[in-house]
């Protein structure tokens, strides 16, 4: 099967009861930018990549479009198999992952239509139908992250993801020991989340006033450096997100013993082909992760629940779903969603999701 069209949709995702406030930015709305791949037997294929806002990544909505569009024209033709499409992809275009994630994702869709299996069998295979999520809070005062903790601990969630940063540290040590006392003894997992605020100085202080919870650090600090740094003087495990920019960051950090596991974003490595390796390279190094994406409707869930399905049960910190921050689905009878904390593997060949595409109104490019 080769690709015949390639069309480039954009869509609006409002924020429900936004703000979604990281550390270094508040989230109203997003733009997801949508890839449907038509193959010459005429089965379509759909991706799904979409930055949190421009600051969060090297990534942004209109960049996304700028470089599908650069690539667009010399996919037609090319063979709907994800290692020669990746090849071409970069013999197209340097780096841009998160546009080249929107046609990998697309075209294991495809794939798994054309052959009637699932993305998850595609990659390997689902070990899983039961899938698990954690949930993410929004940086806010203490007592609300602690109550917000309980109620998400109450509904089944097995790991909760607290946000810090972009406010005195000693904010943030209050919110790490009010959600502690919450969840404390309950087996839920605890991650603290900075997205690369902190100082070292503060990720320091973080660490040595809470010694007794054990919490992971995810992303203290900005960059790769500060994080050698602080390595030998803390006692929590350190997860890297955004440092993991690609599938030589990611065997580097490992390799190196730089950190304890990683929040892995399908798209900022490139899609599902460079995840399934990133995959394995954990399961090597016995490196807890997650498969999630930055934001997104029901195409990007679906493929981070196939790759969370396949990954070893022990080692899968979670796949994070957007849905909960957004109104409505693509896909209204199979949308993507957990309840209870779990997500259900959808069914179904390919993605297991058909968005309705009327949503999407006319493509911003089409090849
Ligand atoms: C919780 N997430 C997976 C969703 C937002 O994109 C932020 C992200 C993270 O862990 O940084
Ligand atoms: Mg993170």
């Amino acid at each position: 099967m080769k690709i015949a069209e390639v069309h480039v949709h954009q869509y609006g995702l409002p924020v429900r009861n936004g703000p979604y406030r990281l550390a270094r930015a508040d989230v109203w709305s997003l733009i997801t930018t949508l890839v449907k791949l038509v193959g010459d037997n005429g089965l379509v294929g759909w991706g799904e990549t979409c930055p949190l806002g421009p600051t969060y990544a090297e990534a942004h909505p209109a960049g996304a479009v700028a470089a599908l569009s650069e690539m667009a024209p010399g996919l037609i033709g090319a063979e709907v198999l994800p290692v020669p499409l990746h090849r071409r992809m970069d013999g197209l275009l340097h780096g841009h992952n998160y546009a080249k994630a929107a046609v990998d994702i697309a075209a294991h869709d495809l794939l798994g239509k054309q052959l009637g299996i699932s993305v998850s069998d595609l990659l390997g295979g689902a070990v899983t139908d039961r899938v698990p999520s954690y949930y993410s809070t929004s940086v806010g005062p203490p007592d609300d992250t602690a109550r917000l903790a309980a109620e998400k601990l109450a509904e089944g969630y097995p790991r909760l993801q607290v946000k810090i940063g972009g406010r005195p540290v000693e904010e943030d040590i209050e919110t790490v020991r009010k959600v502690w006392e919450v969840i404390r003894g309950s087996g839920m997992r605890l991650a603290v989340d900075a997205n690369r605020s902190l100082t070292t100085r503060d990720a320091l202080r973080l660490s040595r006033e809470c010694p007794d919870i054990p919490f992971v650090m995810e992303q203290p600090c900005d960059t790769l450096e500060e994080l050698q740094k602080i390595r030998p003087q803390v006692g929590h495990a350190i997860y890297i997100d955004e440092s993991g920019t690609s599938l030589n960051t990611a065997i580097t950090a490992a390799g190196t013993g730089l950190i304890d596991g990683f929040g892995m974003k399908v798209t900022r490595i490139g899609g599902l082909a460079p995840m399934r390796a990133f995959r394995d390279l954990c399961a090597a190094r016995n490196l807890p992760h997650t498969c999630d994406d930055s934001w997104g409707g029901d195409i990007i869930a679906a493929a981070c629940t196939h790759v969370g399905a396949t990954v070893a049960p022990e080692l899968l910190e979670g796949v994070w779903l957007a849905a909960d921050s957004i109104d409505g689905h693509y896909d209204q009878e199979n949308g993507i969603r957990a309840e209870g904390g779990h997500i259900t593997r959808p069914q179904g060949p390919g993605l297991g999701v058909v968005p309705d595409e009327t949503l999407f109104g006319a493509p911003v490019a089409s090849f």
